[in-house]
């Protein structure tokens, strides 16, 4: 397959003004007739209108009304070219598709009976033949035909125009969107659901109507979801101005989906996984992700939709930024100061687990890549989460004012149009007057930077000097890197723990936190009239996406973990220290008859954090939480999967027996009694909790048995109850079956209840190869839903790392079968799970020559997608 770069961009020969689309909906052979007037392109000298195509039977093309013989187009490998230059066209195109038999999920398939459709980013090509590319924006008008009985329900992007009868059972429906969008924004949705709505008045003073659809015996799971939408317009209000636009707005639920949601315009289709939700069926966790995704949707409507990519290297251009925005919404939900830092948390870690391996792996690309063979594969952590972190330096660089004044521009300026990354750079650069030319520099150049930070005081003349070192590693294509513009925000405590007032030579300014801006490879900040040496708060609240080195002692760091002002700050002294305890005890596991030995000091700067009555439960949780096993894995030259789990459990052990009473004690004083609520508070005061059972059930005795044992049957929601169900699969307690068979009865009718069974499972400490092949045997297992093998299989190829890493290489030819199964159902899904060997190359040899061999397999499978084969291509290049 061709690969596409970015530098051979050019415009359309043609724009597409309006569109109509007439569909005859049957699941297997729906008729689609759609009529586009194209209008040339004045700066293009290409001679011919190109159109994609995949999957599909042409029926008939009429250019201007008459039908085009197979002479007057050239169709080849799914495009079709019309040579002409007239200035006017008007073009007729039917196609015939197979819905019920579309199990890629991209274009028009049938999910439980019912019609979805997933066009982004490039599906819309296997509902037509179209110009389908960003850049090119149109207005469309659908009808909607189908049986009444079976598709009560008809929806299409914008607002319902008519709709009627027609007769022998069948009705229609005609949906008219009055924005111009492009092609990967078309939606339409049909079939049996129902609607929660609810009218609201938008600032303007204008109403809207807002519904979320979904499946009867749904309704009782949709309220959350339509408050955090109601919480999403107001929040756009007020922090960016910004107003919903359409009259109507829809989040529809569907339980096959490829990736979360989708951001059609007025017409969301939603992974249900991110709308269901009630006490009983839905996590903490579920609660906080569906705010956050039903938040991201509708943040894109004008980050994406009103703006959108010129091209798909642009794609972080609207991703990047719409995850900064519902990050910081996600953020303001919770409201206090300590609530925004555990968010910070976590979106931080988010970054460490996932993006800082794909940037150190074969797939890392840039922000804003050059090339791409297969675009599905560049929905990536790097595009979304190291996008938003880019996004999130502006603002740290100007401020929350001139980050505001920046979004003003960029819609003043590209309301409505197509643009690139370097145009957001623009308004930001031109509304605060500042230059940006070398942040471009986060765009182009991939792979996590690392800063080393090397420090002086001068007791005799008071001063205390930074000197800050930047460098990148080589990443694929790009052997040497230019220094990045990074903000590296700073703080200095005294040796009360508190925070210094900073006086840095050449700055007016004096502040406890000032943010250096380091643009050269190395450079020294200078800061005055220091009253004794300070211990340095680095990169306070994670202020660059970079890997920042110290060498800070034990002691700094217990002191850090205790004092420092700064909360992210606070909570990465311990993850530092708790790393370099665990990067020690794994070295000593990987020698044969080594002993493991605890550590007190650490075992009692964890206890001070979990007894301070001041901070928050959910930061407590989160500072209590070790650095997982991928997160060990990256900081080690080579992994070695078995030692890392060792050496984690070992210390997870070492700290429930010290801590023991400690967590028994946090356990009773984190109790929510009375009715559920989701709220930060009680969700904190549950993970604390949970925390304190996961650690003491470590011990895996009698005593701990009873306590998860009891949770497990007296839980009222499903965050304790699942909490308690994982801490007794991962034990030997008597009751583990009979709990995981009561959970499995109590929830049968809960597919998404039904998804944690499987994955909690899969990822419990004694599952291997062969008990993941017993549940695969299971009669709610299926390989064609993605959620479902998303539970199982990728829960126990990216989650049990030590199993799936087993020396035998069993896991890898269990990961092979599975990629190449997936492939021939479902090409994106199939890809992703392609990636779980990304880092193959940083194990042992006798691993790695078996990951290699699995790899190959794969690559040499007969009719293997181009989004599997990119991947494994990546790998073994
Ligand atoms: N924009 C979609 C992602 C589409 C992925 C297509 N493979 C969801 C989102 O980011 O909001
Ligand atoms: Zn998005």
């Amino acid at each position: 397959p061709p690969t596409i770069y970015r530098k051979d961009y050019t415009p359309p020969s043609y724009w597409v003004r309006t569109v109509e689309m007439g569909f005859d909906l049957e699941p297997s052979a729906t008729r689609v007739a759609t009529r586009m007037t194209l209008e040339r392109n004045q700066t293009s000298n290409d001679k011919v209108l190109t159109l994609y195509g995949e999957e599909l039977q042409l029926v008939q093309i009429r250019l201007n009304g008459k039908v085009l013989g197979t002479k007057a187009y050239q169709l080849k490998d799914g495009v079709l070219r019309i040579p002409t230059t007239a200035e006017q066209i008007t073009l007729d195109i039917e196609t015939l598709l197979q819905p019920d038999r579309n199990t890629s999920l991209m274009g028009l398939y049938v999910s439980n009976g019912n019609f979805f459709t997933q066009c982004e980013a490039e599906g819309f090509r296997k509902i037509t033949y179209f110009p389908d590319r960003p850049d090119v924006m149109a207005t469309y008008k659908v009808m909607l035909r189908g049986d009444k009985k079976k598709y009560p329900v008809l929806l299409s992007n914008g607002n319902l125009i008519e709709q009627g009868d027609l007769g022998d059972g069948r009705h229609y429906a005609l949906w008219e969107d009055p924005f111009k969008k492009p092609s990967y924004l078309f939606a339409l949705v049909a079939g049996q659901l129902v609607c929660q709505e609810e009218t609201i008045k938008l600032k303007s003073g204008r109403e809207a109507l807002l519904q979320v659809w979904v499946e009867e015996g749904n309704l009782d799971k949709t309220q959350h979801a339509m408050d955090s939408l109601i919480n999403s317009i107001r929040w756009d209000e007020e922090r960016f101005g910004l107003e919903l636009d359409l009259d109507r707005f829809m989040i529809v639920a569907v339980g096959d989906f490829n990736m979360g949601a989708m951001e059609n315009k007025g017409l969301n289709i939603f992974n249900t996984k991110f709308v269901l939700a009630n006490p009983r069926i839905a996590t903490d966790v579920d609660y906080g992700n569906i705010e956050a995704v039903v938040g991201h949707e509708y943040f894109h409507n004008w980050t994406g939709n009103r703006v959108t990519c010129r091209d798909w290297f642009q794609l972080s251009l609207k991703e990047g930024l719409t995850v900064f925005r519902d990050q910081e919404f996600s953020a303001d939900m919770i409201g206090t100061d300590s609530g925004r830092a555990v968010k910070r948390i976590d979106d931080v870690r988010v970054l460490r687990q996932a993006q800082f391996p794909e940037d150190a792996g074969p797939m890392a690309h840039p922000v804003r890549p050059d090339s791409f063979v297969e675009i599905s594969n560049f929905y990536t952590v790097t595009i979304y989460e190291k996008g938003a972190e880019v996004v999130r330096m502006y603002q740290t660089l100007l401020g929350r004012d001139g980050f505001r004044k920046g979004m003003d521009l960029y819609f003043e300026r590209h309301d409505g149009q197509a643009v690139e990354c370097d145009d957001f750079r623009a308004a930001m650069s031109d509304a605060n007057g500042r230059d940006l030319t070398q942040f471009e520099r986060w765009y182009s150049q991939a792979g996590t930077p690392r800063v080393v930070a090397t420090t002086v005081y001068d007791a005799v003349h008071k001063t205390y000097a930074i000197t800050l070192k930047q460098s990148c590693p080589a990443t694929p294509g790009q052997k040497n890197k230019l220094p990045f513009h990074i903000p590296v925000a700073v703080g200095l405590l005294d040796s009360n723990g508190n925070d210094m007032q900073l006086h840095l030579r050449g700055f007016p300014q004096v502040q406890s936190t000032v943010v250096l801006e380091l643009m050269e490879e190395q450079q020294t900040f200078v800061f005055e009239d220091v009253s004794e040496e300070p211990v340095p708060s680095l990169l306070r609240d994670f202020s660059a996406p970079v890997n920042l080195e110290y060498d800070y002692s034990d002691a700094d760091l217990a002191f850090l973990m205790a004092h420092d002002s700064d909360a992210f700050n606070r909570w990465e002294a311990g993850q530092r220290l708790a790393a370099r305890r665990l990067l020690a005890l794994t070295a000593t596991a990987q020698q044969s008859g080594a002993v493991l030995t605890t550590d007190p000091a650490l075992s009692e700067s964890l206890r001070l954090t979990l007894n301070d009555a001041a901070l928050d439960p959910a930061f407590r949780e989160i500072a209590l939480n070790l650095p997982s096993e991928t997160v060990i894995a990256e900081q080690m030259d080579v992994i070695n999967p078995q030692a890392i789990h060792q050496a984690r459990r070992f210390l997870r052990q070492s700290l429930a027996q010290a801590l023991r009473a400690d967590f028994i004690e946090a356990y009773k004083a984190n109790q929510t009694p009375g009715d559920y609520s989701p709220d930060a508070a009680s969700a904190g005061k549950r993970a604390l909790k949970n925390l304190a059972l996961s650690y003491i059930s470590e011990l895996d005795d009698a005593a701990a048995h009873v306590m998860a044992q009891t949770q497990c049957d007296g839980a009222d929601n499903m965050t304790d109850r699942v909490a308690a169900l994982g801490a007794l699969a991962n034990s030997t307690a008597p009751g583990k079956e009979a709990a995981l068979a009561q959970f499995y009865q109590d929830f049968e009718a809960e597919p998404l209840v039904v998804d944690k069974w499987f994955s909690l499972q899969a990822m419990a400490r004694t599952t291997d190869v062969a008990a993941v092949r017993k549940l695969m045997q299971h009669p709610a297992f299926s390989l064609k839903n993605p959620n479902r093998a998303r539970s199982l299989i990728f829960s126990f190829c990216n989650g049990n790392p030590s199993q799936f890493h087993a020396s035998d290489g069993s896991g890898y030819a269990f990961w092979a079968e599975q990629v190449i199964a997936l492939d021939a159902i479902n090409p994106q899904v199939a890809a992703r799970l392609a990636r779980s060997l990304d880092r193959w190359r940083k194990y042992a040899p006798s691993l790695q020559s078996k990951m290699q061999a699995a790899l190959k397999r794969v690559a040499q499978t007969a009719k293997l997608s181009k989004d599997t084969k990119e991947v494994v291509g990546k790998s073994l290049a």
